[in-house]
């Protein structure tokens, strides 16, 4: 098997700078050697071009008003990100999405589901589910998946409205911090939403087969986004909203090498490092540990 590595390094969608650098962060942590170390082999495209936030414009046009930030640079990199990523899965080599704030992630999953029914599995201590209209911070990276399943005022934002992403094949892991209109979008919904008391209660093993069980059915293939806030600030401090009481350094391998065994992975995306933030690259050279045992990677 072949990654092909894109680099979409934003930071239009995050409250603090910085995690633009993520691509180069994970690269110089050495994603390459990890991932030849899984048996893949990596191919890297480079970074796809994202304008600095210093020559935007941070204010949104209609139909998507509310307090969205740089929505228009958002929606222009994902266009780009999503044309990448279909290219290379038309090329058969799976896409390793480095990110950038979690908005890239509208970009991944547009590509990925361009020629193939899929499910996705959100590893995040965030749902990601505000719209323009409920978000507190007016950052896009807590909308992505609103995005993608065409809520809120992206209903009305064609290039937001990703039919082939649906409720049902959608499965959130790790919660610890959702706002209240997430959680009453949550309720009325048919998402699957696994919390980390439901970790702590179940165990990460049972979890994350449930929230592979819910994504693939009925589709044909899969694809992860992890949000390395998802795993605890002590052992990933380089990401720009930590939230105490995530997954263990070992639960989160334990979770992605169950997504390998799915055989199923399609499409992943590495978000929201920043190294500015980190202590000595950890983040990132967690990042990369963690793709590899997602691709594959085992210890004996
Ligand atoms: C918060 C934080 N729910 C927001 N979201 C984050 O701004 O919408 N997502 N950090 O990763
Ligand atoms: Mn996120
Ligand atoms: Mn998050
Ligand atoms: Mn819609």
């Amino acid at each position: 098997q072949s990654v092909r590595i894109i680099g979409a390094p934003t930071d239009y969608g995050a409250n603090r700078r910085g995690v633009d650098m993520g691509p180069s962060a994970i690269r110089y942590a050495g994603l390459a050697e990890q991932l030849e170390a899984a048996d893949v082999i990596p191919l890297d495209v480079g970074d796809i071009d994202a304008p600095r936030a210093e020559v935007c414009d941070p204010d949104t046009t209609p139909p998507a008003s509310g307090n969205a930030k740089f929505l228009n640079e958002t929606e222009a990199v994902c266009r780009r990100l999503a044309d990448e990523v279909a290219a290379t899965l038309t090329e058969g080599h799976l896409p390793l999405v480095l990110g950038g704030d979690h908005s890239v992630a509208i970009g991944s999953v547009r590509g990925s589901a361009r020629d193939a029914d899929i499910g996705t599995v959100w590893f995040d201590a965030h749902s990601d589910l505000n719209t323009p209209a409920t978000s507190p911070s007016g950052n896009v990276h807590g909308m992505p998946l609103a995005a993608l399943l065409g809520i809120g005022a992206f209903d009305a934002v064609e290039w937001a409205n990703a039919p082939s992403l649906r409720e049902e094949n959608l499965a959130l892991v790790g919660l610890r911090s959702v706002d209240e209109p997430e959680k009453e979008l949550i309720a009325n919904s048919e998402i699957s939403v696994f919390t980390m008391s439901e970790i702590d209660q179940r165990g990460i093993t049972a979890v994350t087969d449930d929230a592979l069980a819910a994504a693939t059915d009925g589709v044909d293939a899969l694809h992860v986004s992890l949000d390395l806030d998802w795993l605890d600030p002590g052992e990933a401090p380089g990401v720009g909203t930590p939230v105490r009481g995530g997954v263990s350094y070992r639960e989160a391998h334990a979770a992605m090498e169950r997504v390998a065994d799915c055989g199923l992975l399609r499409s992943l995306d590495l978000v929201e490092v920043n190294p500015v933030l980190d202590e000595s690259n950890e983040t990132a050279a967690l990042a990369t540990e963690l793709a590899a045992s997602a691709l594959g990677k085992r210890i004996l």
